[in-house]
This record gives structure tokens, sequence and C-alpha cells, in this order.
């Protein structure tokens, strides 16, 4: 591209972005009003915008939750990356492990620009006082687990979290999109995993079906309670950071799986699972939601050993993050001088 040609599209580029900044801060003087014709625009809110208290503080529990998610969701797998029964298996899987280190970190960042700091978060994480999505309370007890997670977790998290991408909150939003591709790539490889454990000897297949029987409700149960019971829903719904409700997406889930479990040869664990013609969808036995419950509440099988061993590895990383610091102190003497 010719040099002027390239600096004019710089320049226009730069008027665009003066352009949105300077129509933010209006947006910022006019307060709530403006807040509210934004959502009503189907735009989105930046985190120099006006909002109201309870918007923001509904978004940093919500993004805090899911950010601890990935984070702890590191565990249940990474106790298999030193079993996994091939050298392309473990590093399949330490890369996927990876990516969810990745996806926490941006969605803390995503946080942060809500006005709560890094330092906040971990410590609301660590003391229990914050909470993560109730499926990484569960044991991987088999290899076929990383298939099942895969599979099913994955696909949940992907049909819970595609609607995130146009929430309203753009950092948030935009966020989801990076975290959307990665994850689908994940459920892709799980089910790929548990296809070939699926098709090999009597003893893989038996493996395969009982890591399937054993994931399925806590699945489900990952989309939360019944949209009678859910507390932040219709708020969540009406401010566009929620864009279907719990139940809808859950169905959702379960229609998507029918079909795919029967490629893959296995059975989901539900008597009751019937195409309900009327309906134009599959009809399911829901999951035990006092259990849910039980689970959220730190209650679940690996509860207190998920949150031990994060606390341990928070103690064990205070060098690594002291080291960063001061290395970032002294760069930007430098920078200073
Ligand atoms: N677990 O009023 P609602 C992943 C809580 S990431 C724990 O319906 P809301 C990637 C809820 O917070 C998975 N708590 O709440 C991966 C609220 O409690 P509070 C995480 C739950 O927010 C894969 C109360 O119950 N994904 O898997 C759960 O409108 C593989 C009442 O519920 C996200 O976080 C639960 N299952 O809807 C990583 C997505 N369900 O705060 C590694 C973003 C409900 O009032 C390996 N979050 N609760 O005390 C959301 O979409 C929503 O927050 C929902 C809950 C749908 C989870």
């Amino acid at each position: 591209m010719p040099a002027v040609a390239g600096a004019e599209r710089l320049l226009g580029e730069v008027e665009e972005a003066e352009a949105a900044l300077r129509e933010a801060a209006e947006r910022a003087l006019d307060g709530e009003a403006s807040f509210d014709a934004v959502i009503a625009a189907d735009q989105k809110i930046e985190p120099r915008d006006a909002m109201p208290d309870a918007y923001r503080a509904g978004l940093i529990r919500q993004i805090a939750q899911h950010a601890h998610s990935e984070i702890i969701g590191m565990q249940p797998e990474g106790n298999w990356i030193s079993r996994a029964p091939s050298l392309r298996r473990k590093a399949i899987l330490l890369a996927k492990v990876q990516d969810e280190a990745g996806h926490g970190l941006y969605l803390y960042a995503a946080a942060e620009t809500l006005g709560v700091s890094r330092a906040e978060l971990d410590t609301a994480l660590l003391t229990g006082k914050q909470k993560y999505s109730s499926i990484f309370n569960y044991p991987t007890l088999s290899w076929a687990d990383m298939g099942a997670i895969g599979w099913l977790v994955d696909g949940a998290a992907i049909v819970n979290q595609v609607p995130l991408c146009r929430c309203s909150y753009g950092p948030y939003a935009r966020a989801m999109i990076r975290v959307c591709k990665e994850e689908s790539f994940h459920q892709r490889q799980g089910y790929q995993s548990l296809y070939v454990l699926a098709q090999g000897t009597p003893e893989q297949r038996a493996m395969a079906q009982d890591a399937v029987d054993r994931w399925w409700y806590p699945s489900l149960a990952m989309f939360g309670p019944p949209d009678a019971d859910s507390t932040h829903s219709a708020q969540s719904m009406a401010w566009k950071v929620k864009r279907f409700s719990n139940d809808e997406l859950r169905q959702r889930f379960v229609d998507m799986c029918v079909p795919q479990a029967e490629i893959l040869g296995v059975t989901l664990p539900d008597p009751n699972l019937t195409w309900n013609e009327l309906r134009g969808h599959y009809d399911y036995t829901s999951p035990d939601f006092d259990e849910l419950m039980r689970v959220v509440k730190g209650d679940g099988p690996c509860s207190r050993q998920r949150l031990a061993h994060r606390n341990r590895a928070h103690e064990d990383g205070a060098w690594v993050r002291e080291a960063a610091a001061a290395y970032a102190a002294k760069k930007n003497r430098k920078v200073m001088a």
C-alpha cells in the first residue's frame, strides 16, 4: 500500500477511535438514561460508561465465578497429564489445560475493568467467598473421563457461552469470542478421544460408558437451577447479560447430545430420554438440583480438595509473583529514567 494511503487510513482509524471515545464520555455524563438506551439498542456497555451498581456487581459476580471455574477446572484434567496413554494424548491434554489458564486470565482481566482488583478476586476464590462451577467438584476416575469432560463439560460450556459473546458488557463479550473458539476445539478433541475408546476393546468401551454415566447429570446441572428457582436470570436477561434462560440452554444441550451419543455408540443414562414431537425437543430427566445446591455450597465430592490444592498452588507461586512484580518495577524505573 502507498505510504500516503496508509497514513490516511491510520488517520481515519484514529478519528474513528476519538469519536467513539467522545461518544462514550457523553454517555457517561448522561448516566442511567444512556445505559437504558444502550441496552435497548443492543449495543455494548463499556468500562467508562455509567452503569447501575447492581449491573456492575452482578457482572463482577458472574465473570469472577466464570474465571475461577476456568482456574479450578484445570485440576480434574491436570490429574491425568502424567498418566495419559500416549505422548500425543499428553501433549493435547497439556495444551488444553494451558488454554483453561488463559481463559481464566482473559476473564480476570474483564472483571478488572469493572473496578475490582486481581488480588481481591484471588482472595475471594481462596477463601471460598466466591464460587466456581459445580462440575469441577467431581473426581476424574479414569482416562475416559478426559474424553467425557471434553465432550460433555466443554460441550455444555459452549452452549452456555456462545450467547455470552453477545452479552451487553463489551469486555466480557469480546473475551468470550476467543474462549468459545478454543472450547469448541476442546470439545472436538474430547469427542474424538471418547470415540476411539467407544470403538475399542470391551474394557475400553465399558470405561467410556462409565465415564458418560458419571458426567451426564453433573453436566446438565452446570446450566444452573431451574428457571423458577433462578435468582439472577430475570434481571440478567433484562440487562442482556444472559440471552437465554438456564432451562432453555439445558434443553439445547440435551438436543445436541442425543444424536452425538448415538454416533459414539454410548447410552445416555436416562430412561426417559424420548423425542417429543409436540415440543420439538427431547424429554429428559432433570438433574438433582438439591445435589447441585449442596455442591455449590461447598459440599461436593472434591470441594475441599480443590480449594486446598488451589491455596497450596497460590502459596507455592508467591516467589513467582514477587519476581514478576520486581521485574516490572525495574522496567518501569528504566522507562521513567
Ligand atoms: N455451579 O440465579 P442463577 C467451563 C449459582 S467454565 C456453581 O441461575 P446465574 C470451561 C449462581 O452463581 C464453567 N454455582 O445464577 C472448562 C447463583 O449463586 P450466587 C463455568 C452455580 O448466574 C471446561 C445461584 O446458583 N461457566 O466449564 C451453578 O443467573 C472444561 C443461583 O443461580 C460459567 O461460569 C453451577 N453450575 O446463572 C474449564 C459461565 N449454577 O452467586 C475446564 C458463566 C448456578 O447468587 C475444563 N456463568 N449457580 O450465590 C453463567 O452463565 C451463569 O452464571 C450460570 C448461572 C448459568 C452458571
